[in-house]
């Protein structure tokens, strides 16, 4: 028996393969392109990174791509359901997955209201000469908590919440438009906008004075880095997070596709279009660092901040006070992190509102409208007081580190070896593709991504034990 759909009404679904592929693309793209990527890589061997980020695209990225979209497409539902359909048993796995995004969403959604908050600041350069003490003390008003001020300060409710509150309503918005009206239509206008914006933001860093000396930290590769373990993990790591593989996102989106739908082809643009993306990012944050190192009179390994919410909301707003037409830049940077980020909280969403629209029955409607306010108020309350952003890089790490890789594993692990389930799926993706899936992948999804895998799973579990 091949068909395994229940008597529910028709699934929703993109209205064709461009919308899908800007909507996998879309979601793809996003924090972690802009303010990840470039860290990570400069903390990982700089240049010498791009050979584990390579290799874990190609033997993990696209391997573990493939898979959730041979899940989604051949079981047609969210990770809950598509994984009950696989084996009645692994339902779990795909609430474990629903659970991870719920997780990121919370964050996710602050990161961008603080976006938001900052693209507004560019254009009077609100943030003065103490970027670090603005962003921690004046709009998050942590210095005060911490010497004892208040866990709740009124100042911090319109800077922080109105954003924030904004990102929730236009979020549920989007999703309560439904898979083609509203998902692919945001896509459909936001990612070119993104990558309009960026491509400008772009051209104009890599002409700043001292932008080559930026390229240089980032691109002059390390060698020895090759043998650490923790740079081929971080390397792993940053692929599945960048490319929403492995949590449920790409099942989701491969679910609303047609019956007689291309997925490999399209997986592949998908791919390469987001490393992409992710390189522009590097070249585009370091050649802008090279500047502000430049007109410090130091170098650029000397600068505070290159990684996380500092380089976003620290460092670079530093860059945008010292630059020729400087609120232009800042506009730009922080709208394209704005929209990047909203592209992929859309999709983190979805496979909430899926998940609990397939178990209760509900409508569109409801689930969206009723995860909606809970992920709203829980992300308000959390992150209109310091406990949230205190929490943040726990939260991050135990999600990115250690959930998604665990779920990466016990996929491969269950699907692969316990259910043998490999030739049928492969079966499956090369019946609708234009390009069949040939032997290797079984070799990546059975034997390198969980070995791999498993072994960094287990040191990140060790390191933060110890
Ligand atoms: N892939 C996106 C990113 O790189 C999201 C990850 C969906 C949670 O930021």
């Amino acid at each position: 028996a091949t068909s395994t759909h229940d008597t529910q009404p028709p699934r929703e679904q993109f209205t064709g393969q461009v919308g899908f592929i800007l909507s996998a693309i879309g979601s793809a793209i996003g924090l972690g392109n802009i303010w990840r990527f470039p860290g990570v890589a400069y903390e990982n061997g700089g240049g010498a990174f791009m050979v584990p980020y390579v290799i874990a695209l190609l033997t993990a990225g696209i391997p573990i791509l493939f898979l959730d979209y041979a899940l989604g497409h051949r079981f047609r539902g969210g990770p809950p359901t598509a994984l009950r359909r696989a084996k009645s048993w692994l339902e779990t796995l795909g609430w474990f997955q629903v659970m991870i995004c719920f997780v990121i969403a919370i964050y996710y959604a602050a990161i961008i209201a603080w976006a938001l908050s900052f693209f507004v600041y560019s254009f009077d350069l609100r943030w003065g000469d103490d970027t670090a003490g603005f962003f921690t003390g004046e709009y998050l008003q942590l210095s005060d908590t911490a010497n004892g001020g208040p866990w709740f300060s009124l100042d911090f409710v319109p800077a922080v919440l109105i954003p924030l509150l904004l990102v929730w309503v236009a979020t549920i918005a989007v999703l309560a438009g439904g898979i083609a009206k509203g998902i692919e239509k945001a896509n459909v206008i936001f990612l070119p906008l993104l990558v309009v914006a960026f491509a400008v933001l772009v051209v104009r860093a890599v002409f700043l004075d001292g932008a080559g000396d930026g390229l240089n930290a980032l691109f002059t590769p390390d060698w020895g880095a090759l043998g650490d373990p923790n740079v081929w993990i971080a390397a792993y790591g940053q692929i599945f997070f960048s490319l929403s593989v492995a949590f449920g996102i790409m099942i989701t989106y491969s679910s609303y596709r047609k019956r007689k739908a291309n997925l490999t082809s399209p997986g592949l643009v998908v791919a390469f279009s987001n490393s992409g993306f992710e390189m522009l990012a590097g070249i585009g944050v370091f050649a802008a660092l090279g500047f502000l190192a430049h007109e410090q009179g130091i170098a650029v390994g000397e600068l505070e901040g290159i990684t996380g919410p500092i380089l976003s909301f620290v460092t670079f707003p530093a860059v945008v006070s010292q630059m020729p037409a400087g609120p232009l830049f800042g506009a730009l940077f922080f709208g394209a992190l704005a929209m990047a980020g909203f592209t992929s909280l859309i999709s983190i969403l979805q496979v909430v509102s899926a998940g609990i629209q397939e178990k209760f029955g509900l409508t569109r409607r409801q689930a969206v409208t009723g995860l909606g306010v809970v992920a709203g108020v829980v992300s308000v309350v959390g992150f209109s007081t310091t406990t949230g952003l205190i929490a943040l890089d726990t939260i991050d790490n135990w999600s990115n580190n250690i959930g998604i890789v665990a779920s990466a594993v016990l996929m491969c692990i269950f699907l692969i070896w316990v259910l043998r389930m490999g030739p049928e799926l492969r079966y499956h993706l090369t019946g609708v593709s234009t390009f069949p899936v040939g032997r290797w992948w079984y070799i990546c999804v059975g034997a390198i991504v969980p070995a791999v895998l498993a072994y960094m799973l287990v040191s990140r579990i060790v390191d933060l034990v110890q």
